[in-house]
């Protein structure tokens, strides 16, 4: 790596599982240097509780508390509230560990008490010993709605309550249009030090999009002379997790890193694909793009250190081809 990776700042836009893992390999490698954006179009009240599970998954994902199984919520998690939950008649469709009710209890308290949602995802990392920054996208509320066969579903019902089962025929993120990009997130989308932009392999369409809803976000990623580089997350036409693929079924677009690089238009410099895509490699620089394949598959830790290293050694060869 030159110095400026080796000195620069890193940006990353996340979702939720998918994207968090690939967040942590760059923690691993940039730790304080590493700003997360995250989706909060996910987030929802739930029992007078205001619950951010993208932020969860991020924080707990690089403090190491996290389910490796489910990929949400808490490792060693015990269900007596869901239990007690449920002997009373109350709402049980969402799952809230013993553990993870700690984090939803606080950060209402403190929203309650007029504390910005930036404000408290902070004190938390710094809690649980991140060195990294980890920012919700926005601290207004922007709220995912799917437009289905069975209706307008916030996104929780839709995908919790529904388990992904209708037909997504558009998304909105409702209140993207006047929500304020966090002040962290702003900042970082304007550093003159970025060696890198990374946008993670989360669903395009259901966790990238409300990051990229946000005025100013496609104009901050077009203008910064960082290289913004997507993961796909697709690997020979699957999703590791997630409604990703059929999704873009239903929206009749073919599951493949040319319709991910299509989907992120003009924002992107380069993209990476899986090994097994490498013949998609050609054809995405024939759009334009710088393309490489690197395994993205990321089951270890290794894996997603080792895919960290090869997104930056791209983006250093990008900030050298510019130069
Ligand atoms: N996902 C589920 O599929 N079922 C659940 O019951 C569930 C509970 C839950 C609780 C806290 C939390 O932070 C996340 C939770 N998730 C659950 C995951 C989450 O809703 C989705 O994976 C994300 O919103 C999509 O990125």
């Amino acid at each position: 790596m030159t110095d400026q990776n080796a000195k620069g700042r890193i940006l990353a836009l996340c979702g939720g599982v998918g994207g968090a893992k690939l967040a942590l390999g760059l923690d691993k490698i940039a730790g304080e240097r590493l700003t997360v954006a995250v989706n909060t179009g996910d987030d929802f009240s739930h029992l007078g509780l205001h619950i951010a599970p993208d932020l969860d998954t991020v924080l707990y994902t690089l403090a190491g508390l996290a389910d490796p199984e489910r990929g949400w919520g808490r490792a060693d998690e015990s269900w007596n509230f869901m239990a007690a939950l449920n002997e009373l008649g109350a709402d049980d469709w969402f799952q809230l560990g013993d553990k993870d009710l700690a984090i939803h209890v606080e950060r209402t308290r403190r929203l309650a008490g007029g504390e910005t949602l930036s404000a408290v995802t902070r004190d938390i990392g710094a809690r649980l010993g991140l060195s990294a920054h980890i920012v919700p996208m926005s601290d207004d509320p922007v709220r995912t709605q799917v437009i289905t066969d069975e209706g307008n579903l916030p996104f929780q019902h839709y995908f919790v309550r529904a388990q992904c089962r209708p037909r997504v025929k558009s998304i909105d993120f409702e209140g993207a249009e006047t929500a304020a990009l966090s002040e962290e997130f702003s900042a970082a989308l304007t550093d003159p030090n970025l060696a890198a932009i990374v946008i993670c392999p989360s669903n395009p369409y259901l966790s990238v999009d409300p990051l990229l809803s946000l005025s100013g976000v496609k104009e901050g990623l077009a203008r910064s002379p960082a290289p913004v580089i997507a993961v796909s997350p697709l690997i020979h036409g699957q999703a590791v997790k997630g409604p990703t693929v059929k999704i873009m079924a239903e929206l009749e677009i073919e599951p493949d890193a040319l319709s991910i690089a299509r989907h992120y238009g003009g924002v992107l410099d380069g993209i990476i694909v899986d090994v097994e895509d490498e013949g998609s490699v050609g054809p995405l620089r024939a759009m334009g793009l710088e393309a490489r394949a690197a395994a993205t598959y990321m089951k270890s830790l290794s894996d997603r250190i080792g895919l960290a290293r090869c997104v930056m050694e791209f983006a250093d060869d990008l900030n050298a081809s510019k130069t």
